[in-house]
């Protein structure tokens, strides 16, 4: 799943691809390199950041989405990242077949919509969510809450239902690697997983320790990262990981699981 934010302000691509032009030719691009699903998304749910309105959201994503359906002619699934009722249906009604829900409520729609869900854990409100997380067991808890969600969507009638731990949502660095470690645990619920490590600040904590500086290493230089810790995903049974980079990962899949057979 390749990541097209088509906002400001995200952490990593805030800006890049504003305007229907240049978002539809980095969604081409990254199917080129191998992408099966694009994510669209209009509002960034970094940590502290601030909601956008539902006008604006959709003024974001629909067209783009729209576009985008129409170059691939369904050639390749887009998804729609949003916590919105009215952006995810209208994104669907444009073309997106599944709706990527970092709020983990929006299944009603998928329902009603016939298109898949992804159930994402830790997202109730950026603005607060890092504030300070604390579990028990953050492995079990987190695994709880999904297949909760998952069978409440799947009884409801959505047939394709994904589960993403959330890796960055409510989450402290260490939260993360925990959940990291025992992906294992999710993926025996039997729900297909999903999991988002793209660039996200607790890779660059790892790779400052691992390059012996304090500092957490800036965003744009977290690609290995980035790509060994979606390595270590699909190799523990994780069928999709939602990233920026797609021609390294990919490059990386084939190294990794295209050899001998
Ligand atoms: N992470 C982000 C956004 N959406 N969806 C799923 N399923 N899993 C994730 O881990 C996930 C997600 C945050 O990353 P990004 O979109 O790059 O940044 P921003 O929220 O700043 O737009």
């Amino acid at each position: 799943m390749g990541v097209l934010n088509v906002t400001p302000d995200s952490f990593s691509d805030g800006g890049q691809h504003d305007g229907v032009e240049r978002a539809v030719a980095r969604g081409l691009a990254m199917v080129a390199e191998g992408a099966e699903v694009i994510d669209v998304g209009g509002e960034s749910t970094r940590p502290g950041a601030d909601p956008v309105g539902t006008d604006e959201e959709l003024r974001r994503v629909v067209p783009v989405v729209e576009a985008l359906a129409d170059a691939l002619g369904g050639s390749v699934r887009i998804s729609v990242d949003t916590r919105s009722e009215a952006v995810a249906s209208a994104a669907v009604r444009v073309g997106a077949t599944l709706i990527n829900d970092v709020s983990a409520t929006l299944w009603p729609v998928a329902a009603e919509c016939g298109v898949g869900w992804v159930a994402m854990h830790g997202c109730d409100d950026p603005r607060t969510m890092q504030a300070n997380p604390t579990y028990r067991d953050v492995v079990a808890e987190v695994t709880a809450f999904l297949v909760e969600r998952a069978t409440v969507a799947r009884a409801g009638g959505v047939a394709e239902v994904w589960i993403d731990p959330g890796f960055g949502f409510a989450k402290t660095p260490e939260h993360n690697l925990r959940v990291l470690a025992h992906l294992d645990v999710l993926v025996d619920t039997g729900w297909p997983v999903v999991v988002g490590t793209s660039r996200k600040s607790t890779l660059g904590l790892l790779l400052a320790d691992a390059d012996g500086v304090g500092d957490p290493v800036p965003v744009d230089d977290r690609l290995e990262g980035s790509v060994a810790t979606a390595v270590w995903s699909a190799a523990q049974g994780v069928p999709m990981v939602r990233v920026h980079d797609v021609d390294a990962t990919v490059r990386a899949f084939r190294v990794a699981f295209g050899g001998l057979d």
